[in-house]
């Protein structure tokens, strides 16, 4: 047994409202066959996220009866000074609707896992690890310990959003991490979000090199 090198695969919120729905992506269907191809390779875990959130979010726009992308900040659950600063979204992802599946097309049978993230009415959670203020971690780093997983290959969406927040925690919970680049899709087109997670550590790849790789 190899335990050196034992790759998951996450597929970062590959829903229908991140694809075609409320907060549709541009390019985020022309993904689906990459990320496909890539559960079909040999990983010790296959895990998905899905954003899950509750009607009443707190990032929905909806919630603070305000213009949808606009931003507010956000004071710390427990109080304090500290605050970061908050997109006001679309509904999207509600639990339990059809916004929240998984998108039409995605082999999701390949999955051993599925991670929920932004449950909490009052709390934003970007990265599939856990909440911006480190209070609560969902399931995933104890899914990714019990695979005994030394690397994270992430794809998903979006890019500049969950995709992201979850690569820079995967590198803070000590897992070599990888995104590959084109099984991702984002919501601006500013693309400062690879050099961002360069420097965090976080290594860009294809998925021809991952294919290679696994
Ligand atoms: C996401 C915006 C709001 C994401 C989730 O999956 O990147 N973006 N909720
Ligand atoms: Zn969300």
């Amino acid at each position: 047994m190899n335990t050196t090198f034992r790759p998951a695969l996450l597929v970062i919120d590959m829903q229908y409202d991140f694809v075609h729905g409320s907060l549709a992506v541009e390019g985020g269907h022309s993904i689906i066959d990459t990320v496909n191809l890539l559960l079909a390779l040999p990983f010790v875990a296959k895990i998905a996220s899905k954003d899950y959130h509750p009607p009443n979010h707190i990032s929905f726009a909806e919630t603070h009866q305000k213009p949808v992308f606009s931003k507010i900040r956000l004071l710390h659950p427990d109080g304090g000074e500290e605050s970061l600063e908050q997109v006001l979204w679309p509904v999207h992802c509600v639990a339990d609707t059809p916004g929240s599946e998984f998108v039409e097309g995605l082999h999701s049978g390949a999955l051993t896992s599925i991670v929920h993230k932004g449950t909490h009415p009052s709390i934003e959670m970007y990265s599939a690890f856990r909440d911006p203020w480190h209070l609560e971690n969902t399931v995933l780093p104890s899914v990714l310990e019990s695979h005994g997983v030394t690397d994270v290959f992430i794809v998903g969406i979006a890019g500049d959003y969950c995709v992201k927040s979850t690569a820079l925690d995967a590198v803070d919970f000590g897992y070599k991490t990888w995104v590959v680049r084109d099984a991702v899709r984002s919501v601006s087109f500013e693309g400062t979000e690879w050099t961002d997670m360069q420097l965090k550590g976080v290594r860009i790849v294809d998925s021809e090199e991952v294919k290679r790789m696994i």
